[in-house]
């Protein structure tokens, strides 16, 4: 397997060259599960467990490795298994802060070029937890586009569309069907060789489903959704770096639950770069456009130039930020600990 289609490019290669001297090999992380990981690289697949001197010099838990990380690896002679001396510098990631500090920051995904931000075209469409997912994806580099699927359960297709392009900003939105197979041709035009991308977005809005759909075979496992209430339960327990057959690759998340969203403050003002413009003309530097006089960001809504429901939706995401920051005082953090299962099988599959 060659490392250009494993996403391997001149960044990665520029901060090797220490690690190389040393005579370590680069891989990327394909599965992540406590300590233990799959990796591949150039000779294939390999389970790696991490160097005792990296877990006693690490700080945050963020400077694991995770998936979609390239490490460089101590091979172990005569077996399917290496050791994990070091984690390259990320080129871009996907972080869940449930508090500022660096320790509790929750990586998902890293080196993703695109971020998939999938919203359901059901009773379960919500606007506003797609801004939220495009503030995580903003806030790490990632190139986002809005894939808005089950467009066989929608009769306002182009409705949708409209609201989404207009909360989505110059965001790519395309509609698709896991079932249908609509608009899967465009999914894949966002997937170049060589190029990673990431799903992401609420449990049972059809992740997984898409990814099987891309691959032209069910390697995820998709659940049933519950009719009554469309709210699936979780069928995708861990994350994981797939090869797609005709190229690229995917990084499949398992779905995540509102409340657990964190945003950084910088985030927000990606999301709502129209809101931030304006906000310069507030009278006061620090105005919440809230009730404040001379206040730029109400005047606009008031005029009718910024629509009421983006500014409710960014009060809202605003509350919630200062919200997680009082609780950020009353908490301290405490390592996820839900167990997850390794799923090399795309790789032996492919590899
Ligand atoms: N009608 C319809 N159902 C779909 C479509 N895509 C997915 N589904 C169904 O939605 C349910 C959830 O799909 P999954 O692919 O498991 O969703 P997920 O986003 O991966 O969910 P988690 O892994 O729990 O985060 C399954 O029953 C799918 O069959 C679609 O385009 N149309
Ligand atoms: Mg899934
Ligand atoms: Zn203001």
């Amino acid at each position: 397997m060659d490392l250009a289609s494993l996403g391997w490019s001149d960044f990665f290669a520029a901060n090797f060259a220490g690690h190389r001297e040393q005579g370590l090999l680069p891989a990327r992380v394909v599965t992540e599960d406590k300590l233990h990981y799959t990796v591949v690289g150039e000779t294939g697949d390999m389970i790696a467990v991490i160097a005792g001197k990296m877990l006693h010099h690490r700080g945050a838990n963020a400077a694991l490795p995770k998936v979609g990380d390239w490490v460089a690896i101590a091979p172990q002679p005569g077996e399917n298994k290496a050791v994990i001396h070091a984690v390259l510098p990320r080129r871009t990631h996907l972080t869940r802060k449930e508090t500022g500090r660096e320790s509790t920051e929750q990586v998902l995904a890293t080196n993703m070029d695109t971020a998939f931000v999938v919203q359901a075209l059901d009773v379960t469409f919500n606007l506003r937890r797609m801004e939220r997912f495009l503030v995580m994806v903003h806030d790490g580099g990632a190139q986002p586009v809005v894939v808005l699927n089950k467009a066989d359960l929608c009769a306002e297709v182009d409705a949708r569309v409209a609201e989404a392009h207009a909360a989505a900003g110059n965001t790519p939105v395309i509609v698709v069907s896991a079932k249908t197979r609509k608009g899967i041709g465009q999914l894949r035009e966002f997937i170049k060789p060589g190029e990673t991308v990431v799903f992401i977005g609420t449990s049972g809005v059809g992740k997984s489903s898409l990814i099987n759909r891309l691959n032209g075979e069910a390697t995820q496992p998709t659940l049933e959704v519950r009719a009554s209430d469309s709210k699936g339960r979780h069928s995708t327990t861990w994350r994981e770096l797939i090869p797609l057959p005709a190229g690229g690759l995917v990084i499949d998340t398992p779905g995540m639950r509102e409340f657990h969203m964190g945003f950084a403050d910088e985030g927000i003002d990606e999301a709502f770069p129209d809101l931030m413009a304006l906000g310069a003309g507030c009278k006061f530097r620090d105005c919440s456009h809230q009730n404040e006089p001379g206040c730029a960001v109400k005047a606009a809504v008031e005029s009718g130039t910024v629509p009421r429901a983006r500014y409710e939706s960014f009060l809202k995401l605003q509350r919630e930020l200062a919200f997680i920051a009082e609780q950020r005082k009353e908490h301290t953090y405490t390592v996820n600990k839900r167990r997850s299962k390794l799923g090399t099988k795309a790789w032996l599959r492919n590899g």
